[in-house]
């Protein structure tokens, strides 16, 4: 029999490299979406099939703030796995909408776990929380392993900690087996284009071809230790598989400020950043996270888990993917 999973932000980075790592394992997927006046599915459009005709992968109309929607849906679905990894995951973000932010990943989280519990009457499930390194905000101790003090620094991180916080007590308090990621950032080509990474990928490439002629950027001297998202999904799906729920953190071991981030990206398309990077103030932080290394020690000795992919590897990759879309718009430029 296969197994049958339920990822709520489905649509997102994370989401989709989960559905085809799941899809691949032969799961039946259930994603949940959240209803828009455009299309929100882009990165889940390649596994999409009609769901007339026979597929693994189901889509619900669903939203996290609705605690009653989230219990029907897992009650009716049965999921054997639930991968929370909805969220108002943007961090500057979370300081302009701080009580949606806290709704979406604070709230939304135990409107997972609460629907998770009624259905553990029924049958087992297991519960992955999409934590974050961002919860270490202003940290204690480097580099941050699973016992290291949270000290968060934005809505979006105080959110973060409140859901780790109830997944942990679901686990003593009700026997559900619910387990914690503690993720260190990881990017891809399907990044969001606000996040820095990818902000610098699609306006290096740009550049490189004409169509864009300055890229601005607040603080550039904060480090984060970055991996490859793909990478990362697959130690999600280890963490359900490991024989009790626990926390795990993800990482690579390695930080880099963004400026290495830069050099990284621009060094590969053989162009210099300083002679386009501005600072626009607007993108600094009330709070900043100066620092974050993870240290993954305790993933690799229980789940085997270890990154592939280096943070120059990653800036390449997303380069290569990147030149296709600037490629693909100068072409549709010369054309009009
Ligand atoms: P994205 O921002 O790419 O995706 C977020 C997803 O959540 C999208 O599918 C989004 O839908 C959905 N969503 C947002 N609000 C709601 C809501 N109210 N109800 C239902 N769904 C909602 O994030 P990532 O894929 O990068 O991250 C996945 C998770 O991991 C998030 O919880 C994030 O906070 C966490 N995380 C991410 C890290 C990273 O470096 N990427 C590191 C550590 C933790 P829509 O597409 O419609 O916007
Ligand atoms: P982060 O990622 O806040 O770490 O959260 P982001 O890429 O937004 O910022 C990383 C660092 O870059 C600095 N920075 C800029 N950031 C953005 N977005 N835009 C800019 O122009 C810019 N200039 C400099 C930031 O100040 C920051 O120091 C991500 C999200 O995916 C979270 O959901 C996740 O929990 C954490 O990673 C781990």
């Amino acid at each position: 029999m296969s197994k049958t999973a339920l990822i709520t932000g489905i649509t997102g980075q994370d989401g989709s490299y989960l559905t085809d790592l799941l899809l691949e394992k032969g799961y039946q997927v259930h994603g949940i979406v959240r209803r828009s006046s455009t299309f929100n599915t882009d990165r889940i459009d390649h596994v999409y099939q009609d769901p007339h005709e026979s597929t693994n992968l189901h889509l619900h109309y669903g939203d996290l703030t609705d605690g009653q929607n989230m219990t029907n849906l897992v009650l009716d679905i049965q999921p054997d796995e639930i991968y929370n990894l909805g969220a108002q995951s943007h961090v500057r973000v979370s300081f302009d909408s701080p009580v949606y932010t806290v709704q979406t990943v604070g709230l939304g989280s135990l409107n997972v776990l609460e629907a998770a519990r009624q259905l553990n009457k029924q049958k087992e499930v297991r519960v992955y929380q999409a934590s974050s390194s961002e919860m270490f905000g202003d940290v204690i101790e480097t580099p941050q392993t699973e016992t290291t003090p949270f000290q968060p620094q934005s809505p979006y991180a105080c959110a973060k900690v409140y859901a780790f916080h109830q997944t942990v007590n679901y686990r003593h308090a009700y026997d559900l087996f619910a387990s914690n990621g503690i993720l260190f950032n990881h990017e891809s080509p399907r990044r969001g284009e606000t996040f820095v990474t990818r902000k610098i990928t699609r306006a290096a490439t740009r550049i490189k071809l004409g169509l864009q002629d300055k890229l601005y950027l607040g603080n550039l001297d904060a480090k984060r230790d970055w991996g490859y998202a793909k990478d990362y999904v697959e130690g999600m799906w280890r963490i359900l598989q490991h024989s009790e729920p626990d926390d795990f953190v993800l990482a690579t071991g390695e930080t880099q400020t963004i400026r290495q981030f830069l050099d990284y990206t621009f060094e590969a398309l053989e162009l210099d950043w300083n002679d386009y990077v501005e600072i626009d103030p607007r993108y600094f932080r009330p709070t900043e996270v100066d620092l974050l290394l993870g240290d993954y020690s305790k993933a690799k000795e229980k789940l085997g888990w270890e990154p592939a992919t280096s943070c120059k590897q990653l800036a390449e990759l997303m380069v290569e993917h990147d030149l296709e879309l600037a490629k693909n718009e100068l072409a549709q430029k010369s054309l009009s």
